[in-house]
């Protein structure tokens, strides 16, 4: 299933109108107050984010799956369900892959079919924190602190492998998020399971070719119950500076204790020049639980105005990965991926409305009150027209949810490949 551009025009026109006189009332009121509309439109073009190959189909929990049928079963289809993403919200440019669970078998045709749908390979993403078919070492213990040195070198080439798979597709970072940890207190020395991981990290940095990064994840809980070995920001910064200059902190929304400050952790490493990536979702209790603005749209615009000011501030930091990581349960997972990447693009707009400059001087006379209602007068603002225009220019649809309802997208693909599929991931 393939959605033309005239599928798209044709959803678009019954909004047309009404999508106009919205667009045309907030523009007015923006440039009265001096807001380059023009220059937002275009950076919302421009803001593309990866779609991991594991969130296309349903998620699961620990108690039970329920598949959401006509799900992807193969690579093929999975870039196929991110090609109708991105053709209706011209946002979901690239694909992050999961190695081992999504492994490429031919090389030129995955990266016709992707370039055919604008798709880029974006960070590459290791998988040490299950057991593969067939290896010799288990990750039961932990792999790159594990205490056993084959485990280690074990899950080292892992890592290399994975970046000799990118490095074919053209990604240009790795992504290395840990499971290791310990369920109970003493079962772990910190210090040795803290030093393994950076002398093996460090190994993995030597594979880097050189125009490539290394994004490490962070987490405080989860699978481990007692301790976690990269379990902060601090940590994860810490290794990233042993490392090297290649090597970047990745701030994934899900991965905080409650009432955590993460507008602040970002500001800080985009300050030292040290984030590489950024993670989406939205979570109540744990992690990838929820979409991502579902819950917390305030603290997500908070996020963003730290981004924006570092994006705009700090020539040090690089240009992020951005990625959704989320999975659900309940809803359909390419329903739930655009209304991601919208919270996403709103979040990003109503960050770009805020005037710095303003801000700057505000907190410079100490003005509380003014600060607040510089942040929440473009917190306040609608900016959902701004969204539409954009993918309008860029031929998307209008309204994504809606146009994937009317084109009928779901049944589309259960004929196309059954009802009983089922993608690999979680
Ligand atoms: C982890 C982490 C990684 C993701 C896996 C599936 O919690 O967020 O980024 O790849 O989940
Ligand atoms: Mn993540
Ligand atoms: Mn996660």
């Amino acid at each position: 299933m393939k959605i033309e551009q005239n599928h798209i025009q044709e959803t678009n026109k019954k909004d047309l109108q009404s999508h106009h006189d919205h667009f045309d009332f907030l523009v007015n009121s923006l440039s009265k107050k001096g807001k380059d509309v023009k220059n937002i439109i275009n950076k919302l073009k421009d803001f593309q984010v990866a779609i991991p190959s594991w969130a296309l189909g349903a998620g699961g929990t620990r108690f039970g799956r329920f598949s959401f049928y006509g799900e992807p079963s193969n690579l093929e289809q999975k870039i196929k369900d991110i090609g109708i993403l991105h053709a209706l919200t011209q946002t979901a440019g690239a694909v992050s892959l999961h190695i081992p669970w999504d492994v490429p078998e031919d090389y030129n045709a995955i990266k016709d079919l992707a370039n055919g749908l604008n798709i880029k390979f974006d960070a590459v993403n290791s998988n040490t924190f299950q057991d593969q078919k067939g290896a010799k070492e288990s990750y039961k213990y932990g792999s790159l602190s594990n205490t056993s040195e084959a485990v280690r070198q074990q899950a080292i080439q892992h890592n290399l492998d994975v970046i000799k798979i990118g490095d074919k597709l053209g990604s240009k970072s790795l992504t290395v998020w840990l499971a290791d940890g310990s369920c109970f207190p003493g079962q772990n020395n910190f210090q040795t399971a803290l030093q393994n991981t950076e002398n093996s990290l460090k190994d993995i940095y030597k594979g880097l070719p050189n125009d490539w990064s290394m994004l490490i994840e962070y987490k405080p809980y989860e699978p481990n119950f007692y301790s976690t070995v990269i379990q902060d920001w601090g940590t994860s910064f810490m290794l990233a500076n042993a490392c090297g200059d290649k090597a970047y902190s990745l701030v994934d929304l899900g991965h905080h204790l409650p009432n955590s400050n993460i507008e602040q952790i970002v500001s800080i490493l985009m300050s030292k020049g040290k984030l590489g990536g950024f993670h989406f979702n939205d979570s109540k209790y744990g992690d990838d639980d929820l979409t991502v603005g579902s819950i917390k749209p305030y603290a997500l615009f908070l996020i963003f105005n730290e981004l924006v000011y570092g994006m705009q501030n700090n020539p040090q930091n690089p240009d992020l990965a951005w990625m959704i990581d989320a999975s659900h349960n309940v809803k359909d997972p390419l329903e739930d991926l655009i209304q991601s990447l919208e919270a996403i693009q709103e979040a990003y707009a109503k960050a770009l409305l805020i005037d710095q400059n303003e801000l700057k001087s505000a907190q410079l006379a100490n003005d509380v009150v003014k600060c607040q209602e510089i942040l929440q007068d473009a917190f306040r603002t609608d900016v959902r027209p701004l969204l539409e225009k954009a993918r309008l220019e860029s031929g998307g649809a209008l309204s994504p949810i809606k146009a994937y309802r009317s084109l009928d997208v779901r049944n589309g693909l259960i004929k196309e490949r059954g009802k009983h599929t089922v993608a690999t991931g979680l």
